[in-house]
């Protein structure tokens, strides 16, 4: 018997960028009874029906882009015996799906790290549970990923997380309601250990994957203290202490260390945060800009975020202190007129951001936008190939609408043209190659661009491609431009490496 624990995707590059965090988590919570998990990413290579064998159990981690592919695999593998279990954000909050359209014996909704071995010993007893409730399990239960079981040279990036949950409540994201809004935050110990792992096994570019890697801001501790809020300051000092006690254990890494997080905008307030991260080789963030104007951040619930001028001010600040940020975009939203296109492009050239992503607005499940979404459709349902537009994931990928949400004066062709046409600006290698000024040397400039490049292609998938002849031609050229990018971010396995003496979190507070 045998357990597989399967990723899903439709397009395989044979390379990738980043690990997918939950097949090595969960892998970790394979007890040592059952041997080593087989693990399949198939962004890399398609899965290989005939290793699946009756009494099997297959784990296959859904988010809702991918689900359906998902669900293909899980009714091959129960149709040849295996027992199925899904988990990930999507099982989390479409259950009944995974049974009814996956062949799911079992959907783990949560976190799996705790409740993942209970559920292997259920289906070895042939008794699994419909559902099993993983829940929201405290930092210190969050398990070290399986680094061991990496295939060697496949992935330019690995994943690591730091915290998990965010306090914001944006109108587009899932992650405060399913990951909450209380920071749950791993100690510096349990963050460094894998981190020396993945560089002693020759990684030197390592994603954090964190929803937000500031989950406190001055604002927050100035709140607390005007309200005499003791208790309530003291959790808050402590999570930003552990921050800075975490950041110092990082910038004792080998100084070719780059590492890459998600982050808020308000971190440009709180430079001393941006220069510790300078140090601690957090060389890169993924700032959620989504609109250049009051009205589109009002649109998302955004008002933290700042607009015009002020915008401009706090992206260059991150660019001061070095960090480096691919700013995220969305288009599509009520208030977007024809202009905000070119506003936006103006935007993101004037803040210096190194890279940038323009996203079409889309109501993801177990969002304030997919609740009113899915209510607005209700008085016009609407279906393609029978298939209501509300459970879009299902809906064949090549008959797929780009753009779901109705806009009050634009078609959803205006916006898609309009989107495609500021991404090919972005990314055109005249406006590359002016971006690339502040690298000195020629062959890092000659990277930059490359990356950017692949950036661009990697993403039309997800992004704003709408015919599947560009979706291939896309997953060709990125293919082809996946090798030599795996070269470049290849670094010497470093076997010896000692970890980082630990920095009392209390040093932050100073
Ligand atoms: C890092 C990250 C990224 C990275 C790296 C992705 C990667 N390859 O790993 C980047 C920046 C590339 C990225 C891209 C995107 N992302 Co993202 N990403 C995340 C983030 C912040 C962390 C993911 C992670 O590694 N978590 C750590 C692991 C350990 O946690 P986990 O995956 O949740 O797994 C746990 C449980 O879910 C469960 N579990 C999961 N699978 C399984 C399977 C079994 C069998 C079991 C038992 C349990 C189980 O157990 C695990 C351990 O507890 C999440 C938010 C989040 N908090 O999860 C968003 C998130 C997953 N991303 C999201 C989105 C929307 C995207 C994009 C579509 C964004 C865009 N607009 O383009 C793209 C899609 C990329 C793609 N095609 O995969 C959404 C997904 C929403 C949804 N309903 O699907 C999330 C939830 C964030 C959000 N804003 O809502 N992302
Ligand atoms: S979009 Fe970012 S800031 Fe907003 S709730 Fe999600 S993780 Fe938090």
């Amino acid at each position: 018997m045998c357990i597989h624990l399967i990723n899903p995707s439709e397009v395989s590059f044979g390379t990738a960028v980043i690990t997918p965090r939950w097949l090595y988590v969960i892998a970790a919570a394979t007890p040592k009874s059952f041997g080593d998990p087989s693990l399949v990413d198939e962004t890399l290579v398609a899965v290989d029906p005939e290793q699946i064998h009756a009494g099997d159990i297959v784990g296959i981690g859904i988010h809702t882009a991918n689900a359906l592919r998902g669900y293909e695999i899980g009714i091959m593998a129960r149709s040849r015996g295996a027992y199925v279990v899904f988990g990930g954000i999507h099982a989390t909050l479409y259950p009944n799906e995974a049974h009814e359209l996956g062949g799911a014996h079992a959907v783990v909704k949560g976190d799996g790290d705790v409740v993942w071995p209970k559920v292997l010993s259920d289906c070895t007893l042939g008794t699994p549970q419909r559902v099993y409730e993983g829940g929201r399990i405290e930092a210190d239960q969050f398990l070290p990923a399986r680094w061991d079981l990496l295939p060697r040279k496949r992935y330019m990036w690995a994943s690591v997380q730091t915290v998990r949950g965010c306090p914001k409540h944006c109108s587009f994201c899932s992650v405060w309601r399913t990951d909450g809004q209380r920071p749950r935050q791993r100690s510096s110990d349990a963050v460094i250990e894998e981190i020396v792992e993945l560089r002693r096994r020759g990684f030197r570019f390592i994603a954090l994957a964190d929803d937000n890697f500031y989950p406190v801001t001055l604002t927050d501790l100035r709140l607390a203290e005007a309200q005499h809020n003791t208790a309530r300051l003291n959790e808050l000092k402590t999570i930003r202490a552990e921050r800075f006690a975490l950041m110092k254990r990082l910038a004792q890494l080998p100084s070719d260390t780059i590492f890459f997080t998600q982050i808020t905008m308000e971190a440009a307030e709180d430079t001393e945060f941006l220069d510790a991260m300078q140090v601690a080789y957090i060389k890169g963030a993924l700032v959620g800009v989504e609109a250049v104007t009051p009205e589109g951040l009002k649109d998302v619930y955004k008002e933290f975020n700042c607009a015009g001028d002020a915008l401009v001010s706090r992206l260059r600040t991150f660019r001061r202190h070095g960090v480096y940020v691919l700013g995220s975009f969305i288009f599509g939203l009520p208030s977007d007129r024809p202009e905000t296109f070119d506003a936006t492009a103006l935007a993101a050239a004037q803040a210096e951001i190194a890279f940038a992503q323009f996203v079409m607005i889309t109501p993801y499940p177990g969002t304030v936008d997919f609740t009113r979404w899915e209510q607005m459709m209700e008085a016009a349902p609407q279906t393609i190939a029978g298939i209501p537009i509300t459970r879009r994931w299902l809906i064949p990928r090549a008959l797929r609408p780009k753009l779901f949400w109705p806009h009050p004066t634009m078609s959803g062709e205006e916006i898609r043209c309009r989107t495609q046409s500021v991404w090919d600006n972005f990314y055109s290698f005249k406006s590359i190659w002016r971006r690339s000024r502040f690298i000195k040397s020629f062959r890092a400039r000659l990277a930059f661009v490359l990356i950017s490049k692949i950036y661009r292609q990697m993403y039309a998938d997800t992004g704003i491609a709408t015919d599947s002849a560009r979706v291939s031609r896309s997953a060709r050229w990125a293919r082809w431009l996946a090798r030599p990018c795996q070269q470049l971010f290849a670094a010497a396995p470093m076997p010896q490496l000692e970890i980082p003496h630990a920095w009392e979190p209390a040093a932050g507070l100073e």
